[in-house]
Formats: structure tokens, sequence, C-alpha cells
């Protein structure tokens, strides 16, 4: 029987499969982060033969002890998203992670609404396989050091402590935006995040008010490790700052149990197992 385990490695996995290292041989630390023209997702595609479709993978030769989904929010981001998965594979795959990428695109043109989207990925992304940590992840973001683990903590983790933009500092204390990472647990504990931020910003302060609201903490990697190069770019079409933002974060202690995973609602309009990720397309609606 044992003898016969290599024919399942290209379908399922064997059921002897050693469990992987608690720490991967294949981390190598800081990584130099640029953006080559004329990258392909083709390209791409061929650097990661073990990618299979929807952008699941598992390690080839042992048992992954961590089953990790990315969700990324996103519209009209290509070139960004492009570059992303250009690092975050490979980057993934070192870290001996069982994996799956998800995309989240809003669809129409109406104002973005990234922690809606973030409500929408959880829930897609559950449906399909019992996930054990979710990271939540900017698409323009690219982390800079593959010891920056793609697992979840005993607490919701923040996990881009050190962007260039902000001098590879925390900006302040509460800062809980561009990727974080939140054990299924984590997230229905703080009814999941806000759907009601459309346009820019404030967003990211809820969802970290949010945490410490349902008695969890905000754990984080080191700032020599939880680095990120940001990808520049302007402000988007369809994106303006929401004017709103500072007087919906003073009530949220008011609303987070009304608002959120128990209340989202969205349609989806269509679900593609693409090479590198799953695209999920929704209609998130408009602000009522
Ligand atoms: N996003 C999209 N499409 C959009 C808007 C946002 O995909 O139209 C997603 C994307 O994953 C992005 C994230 O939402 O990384 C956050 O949005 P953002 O990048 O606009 O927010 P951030 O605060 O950047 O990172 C603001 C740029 C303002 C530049 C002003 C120069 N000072």
């Amino acid at each position: 029987y044992a003898n016969l385990s290599h024919l399942s490695r290209g379908h399922g996995h064997a059921d002897d499969m050693p469990y992987c290292p608690k720490t991967s041989p294949l981390i190598g630390g800081p990584i130099h982060v640029s953006f080559p023209s004329g990258l392909t997702l083709a390209q791409v595609q061929r650097k990661n033969p073990l990618v299979v479709r929807g952008g699941r993978y598992r390690p080839p030769d042992c048992e992954a002890r961590h089953r990790t989904a990315i969700i990324i929010p996103h519209r009209h981001r290509e070139h960004h998203l492009k570059f992303l998965l250009y690092y975050l594979h490979p980057f993934l795959q070192r870290q001996q992670l069982s994996y799956g990428i998800y995309v989240i695109h809003q669809a129409g043109n109406y104002t973005f609404n990234r922690a809606k989207l973030m409500n929408v990925g959880f829930r897609e992304a559950m449906r399909e396989e019992d996930w054990d940590c979710l990271f939540f992840h900017d698409v323009d973001l690219i982390p800079e050091d593959d010891r920056n683990l793609y697992v979840c903590d005993a607490n919701p983790k923040h996990a881009a402590i050190a962007m260039d933009k902000f001098g590879y500092k925390l900006p302040y204390k509460m800062y809980f935006g561009g990727v974080s990472a939140l054990s299924p647990l984590h997230y229905l504990k703080m009814n999941g995040f806000p759907n009601n931020y459309w346009g820019w910003g404030g967003e990211d302060d809820d969802i970290g008010v949010r945490v410490s609201l349902a008695g969890m903490f905000i754990s984080r990697p080191s700032l020599k490790v939880g680095r990120y190069k940001m990808i520049k770019h302007k402000l988007d079409k369809g994106n303006d700052v929401n004017p709103k933002r500072f007087n919906m974060l003073a009530k949220t202690r008011q609303t987070w149990k009304m608002d959120g995973m128990n209340t989202v609602e969205y349609e989806v309009v269509s679900r593609d197992y693409l090479p590198l990720y799953t695209n999920i397309t929704v209609n998130i609606g408009t602000e009522s």
C-alpha cells in the first residue's frame, strides 16, 4: 500500500505524508521587491507549476500545518494584482502552507467598499474549504520578508506593521490597515467587518476598534519582519474619501453588533477558478 502512495501525488495526497517541519527550511528572510515591466500572468503561471486551478496549493512532499486563505478586495487594479501574485505565490510556497487566493471583485462603478468585500470573501472562502486562517490583503502591498508568516496567531494579527510609505513604522498605535490575519473564530467573534464604509478611509480603524470591543488584542510581527512595499498609485476613481468616516468611527461601539457578518447582503455575479486565483465578482449594492 505504501508503495502506491506515489500514485496519489498528482491528485489528492497520500494519507501518510509527514507534517511539514515547524519552521520551513525554505524561508530565506528579506526579499528584494521590484516591479519588472512586461511581466505577464502567463509568466507567473509558468513560475508556479504546482499551483492548481483557483490559485490553490499544497506542499508536494509534506502535510501543511496551516491552511490559509488570502482575500484580496479588488476593482480595476489588474496591474497591481499581477505583481502581488508574482511575489505572493512563491512566498506562500516557501512557508509550506496549504493555501488559496481569492480576489473579491466589486461589480459596477458604484463607490468602492473594501470592508464589505472582505465580508463577502470570508463567507465565500469558508463555504469552499475549512480554512484556519484568513489574510485580508490589499492588492498593492508586497511583503518584503518571508519570515512574516501567513498563519494566524491567538489574537487577530495586523501584519502590515512596517510599510515603506510610512517610513517602515507603524503610523499610529491602533492602525489595522493593509494586511491583517484573523481565524474564523476571531472573525465571527467581532461580527466581521463593517458593511457601511463606502469610499476611502475609516473602515480599517473601525475593524481595529472591533477587535478590542470583542475582547481581543492586536498581535503584530516584529518591525523587521512585517515589512511591505506599496505599489505607488493615486486615489482611485470611484473611491473618494468618505467624509462620514469620523462620525461613523465615533459610533462603532454602538453599531458593531448590528452591522457586519450577521447583516451582509450581496449577490455573486460570477465565480471563476482561474489558474492563479479564484475570482469572485460580486454585486454589493449601494449605500442605503
Ligand atoms: N481597491 C481596489 N480598487 C479601488 C479601490 C481600492 O482594488 O478602486 C482595493 C485595493 O486592494 C487597495 C485597497 O482597496 O489596495 C485599499 O485602497 P487604496 O489602495 O486606495 O487605499 P490606500 O490607503 O491608498 O492604500 C490610498 C492612496 C491615496 C494616494 C494619495 C497620495 N497621497
